[in-house]
């Protein structure tokens, strides 16, 4: 390393231990010039300060209720067109064994995300929400991209506000990450033309934050985007987390080609994995969590996360399908002694959140949650 790039460096590390906020450049300096090792190093640092020696991770579920979508993302290898052989549907009666099933397996939340099926109404959508709630009142429902609300207000021809307020009413608690891909309106018109753009998907999170729902930000890397449009999304999500204080954690996603439009590009490398949480720690400094997805990155891949950023493993994840369907070689789901493993082999302590970052205390089948775990 030059003197100059030494000297840039000191600054970043300087202004990292004041808890001063990184610019645009210093971000695509890390991403640059700066070794793994080096940016893990400084990552830990703020995730110790944040979260101490905690990592976290929820037992939940995942529910696809179709996989039928009127858009063709060329990243995605989870959609179906009606007519082919893997389209399915769920009926409400599936959707109880889903909820029962993760009752009995102690689930705190459901995740529900799905494509956009062009023959159901709105009102399919609610009730997917409604079944769920009905089934079993204490389970949390994180349901539905900005893709998917902007989808329903297009239907209705109501506004995204009174989409999320239907929503809300049947039962929805809080929103997941997904369909933020990369905001950059030029790489989004090469992996997912027609699909909610930056705009929308901002819009849909502020209206929720405003509504009291609280939500989570992805970012999928490793296709054809550039450095600096990753340092671009992460600095649009700290804006509205200016503004908002909404959003909980944030998943960078990396890229998993098998069965996509993409096949011809190589998946991101294990350390191009470390790289994205470390400067994704380092460029969200108003973000309490970073989340290693054990199912995207492997088992060993997010045990080492832990030391580049990373607080929060995700959880037990049963039936996820967007992934394996692209090709991920990760199992269908982890038990809690597994999570336990991943984490405490990492050096950490392993906690039980529920989706709203409060400790969750068991008793055999019963649990309590605490006072939401205070960051620094
Ligand atoms: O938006 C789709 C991504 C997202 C592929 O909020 C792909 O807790 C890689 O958002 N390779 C949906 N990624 C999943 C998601 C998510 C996952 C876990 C936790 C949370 C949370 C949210 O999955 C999509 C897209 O960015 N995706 N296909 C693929 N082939």
């Amino acid at each position: 390393m030059t003197d100059q790039l030494a000297s840039q460096l000191a600054t970043i590390t300087g202004k990292v231990h004041a808890s001063e906020r990184l610019s645009f450049d210093e971000g695509l300096f890390l991403e640059n010039e700066v070794d793994t090792l080096t940016l893990g190093q400084l990552a830990n640092f703020v995730r110790e300060r944040k979260n101490g020696n905690y990592t976290f991770y929820n037992t939940n579920i995942h529910l696809n209720p179709t996989n039928v979508c009127v858009y063709r993302c060329r990243f995605c290898a989870f959609r179906s067109d009606l007519r082919d052989e893997k389209s399915y549907e769920f009926t409400d009666e599936m959707i109880r064994q889903r909820v029962l099933e993760a009752k009995s397996a102690g689930a705190t939340e459901i995740h529900v995300v799905g494509g956009l099926h062009h023959l159901k109404k709105f009102e399919w959508y609610v009730n997917i929400i409604r079944v769920i709630r009905e089934t079993w009142p204490d389970i949390h429902i994180k349901a539905w991209t900005p893709v998917e609300i902007q989808w329903f207000s297009y239907m209705t021809k109501q506004s995204i506000r009174w989409v999320l307020e239907q929503m809300i009413d049947a039962g929805l608690q809080s929103m997941p990450g997904g369909g933020a891909e990369i905001f950059d309106q030029k790489v989004r018109e090469q992996i997912c033309e027609h699909k909610a753009d930056a705009g929308v998907w901002f819009e849909t999170h502020r209206e929720a934050h405003n509504l009291g729902l609280r939500s989570n930000a992805t970012m999928l890397y490793g296709h054809v985007e550039r450095a600096e449009h990753r340092i671009d999304h992460l600095c649009r999500l700290r804006e509205l987390q200016d503004e908002t204080g909404g959003f909980q954690t944030f998943i960078p996603l990396a890229f998993h080609p098998e069965n996509t439009e993409l096949d011809h590009v190589v998946k991101p490398s294990g350390m191009a994995d470390l790289r994205t949480i470390a400067v994704s720690r380092l460029m969200l400094d108003n973000f309490d969590h970073i989340k290693a997805y054990w199912i995207m990155l492997g088992e060993q891949t997010a045990q080492i996360a832990q030391a580049f950023g990373a607080d929060d493993i995700d959880g037990t994840v049963v039936h996820e399908l967007i992934y394996h369907d692209a090709g991920a070689k990760t199992p269908e789901g982890l038990t809690v002694t597994q999570l336990h493993r991943l984490i405490q082999e990492a050096g950490r302590i392993p906690m039980e959140r529920d989706t709203l970052y409060r400790k969750v205390v068991r008793n055999g089948h019963e649990w309590t949650v605490t006072d939401p775990i205070v960051v620094a």
